[in-house]
């Protein structure tokens, strides 16, 4: 769709609902306040008429519970969760073998170990702060998405062509990802990651209580392999990072340069840092022998004083916190958190700090005072910024060109506008704000805490995100959305940039070890089993599904065995996914059009068991059903 149809259609839209709007206000008595045009448009541009299409997907992170959200902007309509750190129920994510070795194959060998003295085969809890696209030449382009994984140390990969996740690694070395951004330029290329929490570098018990002997890593990643590129030692630890659109630097913000390990000491110095990290010098390093391998992964010493062109630190006012490149191609921003204010990098005077050694500041072309706690920054296309401040609960509207005249001494103030949000925002995102194709319609506020703003639900609320309208001149917020545990961030990316796939293509990766295990047991797995196939206690079950019968009305199995069913949905009808339940037994899975899935579970229960689809998808879905019979023991 052209920029041209957009405008167009937001037009006719603005101009049916605003209609629309005016009357149920009119009705509920609230229209006593009469709207202003602009606010009129503004609403209506939220409230999709329905069956009316979004123009941005948003992609959102979900924190602690673990799994990737797909919302419609403007509606602010949840449209998908994807399972990628948690244990879903829904899909079986966690349960089949296809996601079970896409949860698996990337752990270390210890890991691996760790987990199995504890009965288990993966984690089953993630932390999920920071979703971001695959860039090519500093926009998206529908490849992936990655995701970090605080909790447990990992980096994921969702493929947006069918919106599952295909690969999560382990990090070694590092602790506690947090930040992570993709390369804008050329193309991703790498993906970085920063390791928060500080610990020694052989971490095997050796060393205990010895902060002086603490690291923090930093991760490039191969967004292709999914494997590590390169990992860089540093001083301080890591919060959140970002990189330029020149494919040259990234850089990240570390809150505790003091190496403290309690919040006096954390909290202690006035100036922190960010780090730059010189690609093309940490290639050429590893390049020459420069590294030790730890844990198979070459490692570069980027610390203070190390001698060498791998980093540089530029101090920041106060424990900084969000790193934020603008669509200009030119400008990071470092957010300051306990110092209200916001360090502009210029990237073109980053140069001059590896070449000449220049003075760490003297890339800071601009740091306005915006007001108090501020965490992230978004931008539009006219060469603004939007700030959230945590503590002052709102957003900040502050143009950077006018920031980089103060700073020179102009008496000019940057600030533009300021709107209160509820309450308490962390991230914010714009509309392909985080690209060089920023578009300047919508922002959102991502807020830790919503109080008031819904139906009391007991002591646990919802967080509130705040849909706000900056196409004009002063920002309007015009939606609340309650969400759940926890999102952190958010990306919004046009729709013409990602075009999923309705049915699976047969041929897909995902089952590989399923096609390979049915041709070495004779068996297509578009056709499936008559019996199920025994290789000694191991029995393997091949059933397809069209709706709304499987293919398999009943099979046995012994007491003991352990059992697979594969499912092949040989539906390729649009939204006709089947599930397979086997009641009971805790099994559950998703099996939509054209795919094929398995779960293995010991059929240690004997007697009668009905499996049944557990995803609507017919008429005669309760229908759909069949009977395991598990043989006792000896019989
Ligand atoms: S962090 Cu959550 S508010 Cu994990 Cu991106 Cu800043
Ligand atoms: Cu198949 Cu419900």
């Amino acid at each position: 769709m052209s920029d041209h149809d957009n405008n167009l259609s937001v037009t006719r839209r603005g101009l049916l609902g605003a209609t629309a709007t005016g009357a149920v206000l009119a009705s509920t008595g609230l229209g006593a306040t009469l709207m202003t045009a602009r606010e009129a448009s503004a609403a209506a541009k939220v409230n999709l008429e329905p069956g009316e299409l979004d123009e941005y997907y948003g992609f959102w992170s979900s924190g602690q519970t673990g799994e990737l959200r797909i919302l419609g902007i403007p509606s602010m309509r949840e449209l998908m969760r994807v399972p990628v750190f948690n244990r879903c129920s829904a899909t079986g994510w966690g349960q089949t073998n296809e996601s079970l070795k896409v949860l698996t194959e990337g752990l270390l060998p210890e890991t691996k170990q760790f987990l199995a003295s504890n009965g288990k085969k993966t984690y089953d809890n993630g932390d999920l702060h920071h979703p971001h696209m695959s860039f090519t030449d500093g926009t998206y382009d529908g490849r992936y998405l990655f995701m970090n994984d605080k909790a447990n140390t990992r980096v994921a990969r969702v493929r947006c062509d069918v919106m599952k996740c295909d690969k999560i690694i382990e990090i070694p070395n590092a602790h506690d990802i947090h930040g992570l951004r993709p390369q804008k330029y050329p193309r991703t290329g790498y993906v970085f990651a920063n390791g928060e929490h500080e610990a020694p570098l052989v971490n095997d018990g050796q060393i205990l209580d010895d902060p002086s002997q603490y690291v923090n890593i930093f991760t490039a990643i191969d967004g292709d392999s999914m494997e590590i590129a390169w990992q860089v030692i540093v001083s301080g630890n890591l919060d959140n990072t970002d990189c330029d659109y020149q494919g040259k630097y990234a850089f990240s913000t570390s809150y505790n340069s003091e190496m403290g390990m309690n919040l006096a000491e954390m909290t202690e110095n006035e100036l922190d840092h960010v780090v730059v990290f010189n690609l093309k010098e940490i290639e050429a390093g590893i390049a020459a022998g420069d590294y030790q391998e730890l844990n198979g992964v070459k490692v570069v010493d980027g610390r203070k004083g190390a001698g060498n062109n791998y980093t540089r630190y530029i101090p920041i006012p106060n424990s900084p916190h969000g790193v934020n490149a603008a669509p200009d191609k030119r400008h990071i921003m470092i957010n300051g958190k306990l110092s209200p204010t916001v360090s502009v990098i210029d990237v073109e005077k980053v140069d001059a700090l590896f070449a000449d050694n220049a003075d760490p500041r003297s890339a800071i072309v601009a740091e306005p005072q915006l007001g108090l706690g501020p965490l992230h920054t978004a931008f539009d296309n006219k060469g603004n910024a939007y700030t959230t401040l945590f503590l002052d609960s709102q957003v900040v509207k502050w143009n950077i060109a006018k920031a980089i005249e103060a700073y020179a001494g102009a008496d000019v103030d940057p600030i533009l506008d300021k709107v209160d949000v509820q309450y308490q925002p962390g991230h914010n995102s714009t509309s392909m704000g985080e690209t060089a194709e920023a578009d300047g319609k919508w922002l959102i506020s991502m807020n830790k805490f919503s109080k008031d703003r819904f139906l009391n639900v007991g002591p646990l609320k919802p967080e509130n995100e705040q849909l706000i309208d900056i196409s004009g001149d002063k920002m309007k917020v015009v939606h609340d959305g309650p969400t759940f545990a926890e999102p952190h961030d958010s990306i919004i990316v046009h729709r013409s940039k990602v075009n999923p796939v309705n049915v699976w293509d047969r041929n897909d990766p995902m089952w590989e070890d399923a096609r390979q295990q049915a041709a070495a047991d004779g068996v297509d797995l578009e056709e499936g089993a008559e019996e199920p196939i025994r290789d000694g206690n191991k029995v393997r079950v091949y059933m397809t599904s069209v709706a709304p019968t499987f293919s398999l009305e009943k099979f046995t199995v012994k007491q003991g065995d352990e059992v697979t069913i594969y499912v092949t949905n040989l539906d390729d009808v649009d939204d006709v996914t089947h599930g397979l339940c086997m009641a009971n037994f805790g099994i559950a899975m998703e099996v939509a059009p054209q795919a094929t899935a398995s779960v293995t579970f010991i059929a240690d229960r004997p007697g009668v068991h009905w499996f049944y689809c557990q995803w609507f998808c017919h008429a005669l879905h309760m229908e759909m059903r069949g009977r395991m019979f598990v043989e006792p023991r000896g019989a």
